[in-house]
C-alpha cells in the first residue's frame, strides 16, 4: 500500500480518493479468503488503538479471522503492530538475561502463573507478567488477583519497574499504553465467539510478550474439555505457531503441551485459588498443581541457560 488512508466508515465511498483503503474494504478481503498485507494489518491495528474503528467493524475482522484463518506472514504482521501498540518495556543492563515469564492458553482452575511467577522472582529471575482475565469459560489470572481486596492489576511503566525491583515480579493487566491494542481485541474475542482462533491467540499472547522484552518464555498449551483446544492436534498447531512467533520476536520461546480434562489442583474460583495458591507457594499444594509449577519452572530455566550462553 503507498500512501493510502484508511477510513472506517463506508459513507465517503464517493468523496474519497480511489486508492483509499476503508475498513469496510479490509474487513471484505478477509471475509472473502484474502491474505492482508503488512500495511493493511497495520492500518486495522492502528484503528483500533486510535479508536476510529466502530466494536462492530473489529467483530466483524475477528469474525473473518476466524473464519479464513491467516498465513504465517499475516500472524508474524498481527503480532508484531499489537506489541507495537503500545510501550515496548526497557530494562536496565544487568536485568538483561533474567527477564522471563510463561503463559497459558487457559483452563479451569489455572492458577500456575500465581505460584511460578513469585517462585521463579525468589530465584533470581525478573518476571513482568502481563497476563489477562478470563476468556469463554476460563478463568484470569487477573480476576483471581482482584479478589485481593485493594490490589491493583493496571500499573504505569514507572510501576512495573519500581515492582519488579523490590519485588522481583509482577502481574498486570493490558491498559490504555500497555499492548492496547489486545485489550479491545481481548474484550471483543470474548463476547463474539472467536476467543478459539489460532492466529488470535498468537497475536494475543506473543505481542504481550515482546512488549515485555523477554529473554525467555515458556508457554503451556492446554488441550481437552476444559481448554481453548478441545484436541491434541490442534495444540501441537498451536504451540507451533506460539513458539515460531516468540523465537521471530527474538524471545527464547518453549511451549509445553497439557491436558486439561479436570481441573487444576482442588479449588475453582478466584479467591480461593488465591488461597491454594498461597498454600502451595508454603509446600502444602496439590501435586498436579506442584507438579505443572516444577516442570514449567524447570523449562524456564533451560531457554534461560541457552540465552545466555
Ligand atoms: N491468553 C491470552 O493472553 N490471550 C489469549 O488469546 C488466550 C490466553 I486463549
Amino acid at each position: 500500500m503507498k500512501d493510502h488512508g484508511v477510513d472506517a466508515t463506508s459513507q465517503t465511498a464517493n468523496i474519497r480518493p480511489a486508492d483509499m483503503i476503508t475498513i469496510p474494504d479490509l474487513i471484505r478481503k478477509k471475509r472473502d479468503g484474502g491474505q492482508l498485507s503488512d500495511d493493511e494489518i497495520k492500518a486495522f491495528i492502528q484503528a483500533v488503538k486510535e479508536k476510529t474503528i466502530q466494536d462492530s467493524q473489529t467483530g466483524a475482522m475477528l469474525m473473518a479471522i476466524w473464519l479464513n484463518g491467516m498465513v504465517s506472514a499475516e500472524i508474524k504482521a498481527l503480532t508484531r503492530e499489537m506489541m507495537s501498540s503500545g510501550e515496548v518495556m526497557e530494562w536496565p543492563d544487568e536485568w538483561k538475561n533474567f527477564m522471563v515469564d510463561k503463559h497459558s492458553t487457559g483452563g479451569v482452575g489455572d492458577k500456575v502463573s500465581l505460584v511460578l511467577a513469585p517462585a521463579l522472582a525468589a530465584c533470581g529471575c525478573k518476571v513482568p507478567m502481563f497476563s489477562g482475565r478470563g476468556l469463554a469459560h476460563t478463568g484470569g489470572t487477573l480476576d483471581k488477583l482482584e479478589s485481593i481486596p485493594g490490589f491493583k492489576v493496571e500499573q504505569s511503566r514507572e510501576q512495573i519497574l519500581k515492582i519488579l525491583d523490590s519485588v522481583g515480579c509482577c502481574i498486570v493487566g493490558q491498559t490504555e499504553t500497555l499492548v492496547p491494542a489486545d485489550r479491545v481485541l481481548y474484550a471483543l474475542r470474548d463476547i463474539t465467539s472467536t476467543v478459539d482462533s489460532l492466529p488470535l491467540v498468537t497475536g494475543s499472547i506473543i505481542s504481550k510478550k515482546g512488549a515485555e522484552s523477554l529473554s525467555a518464555l515458556v508457554l503451556d498449551v492446554k488441550f481437552g474439555r476444559a481448554a481453548i483446544c478441545k484436541d491434541f492436534e490442534s495444540a501441537t498447531e498451536l504451540a507451533q505457531m506460539l513458539v515460531e512467533a516468540g523465537n521471530g520476536l527474538g524471545i527464547r520461546t518453549a511451549a509445553v503441551l497439557s491436558g486439561m480434562n479436570s481441573t487444576i489442583g482442588r479449588c475453582v474460583g478466584n479467591s480461593v485459588e488465591v488461597i491454594e495458591s498461597l498454600e502451595t507457594l508454603k509446600g502444602n499444594g496439590p501435586d498436579d498443581l506442584m507438579e505443572l509449577v516444577t516442570t514449567q519452572g524447570d523449562d524456564v530455566a533451560q531457554q534461560l541457560s541457552s540465552v545466555r550462553v
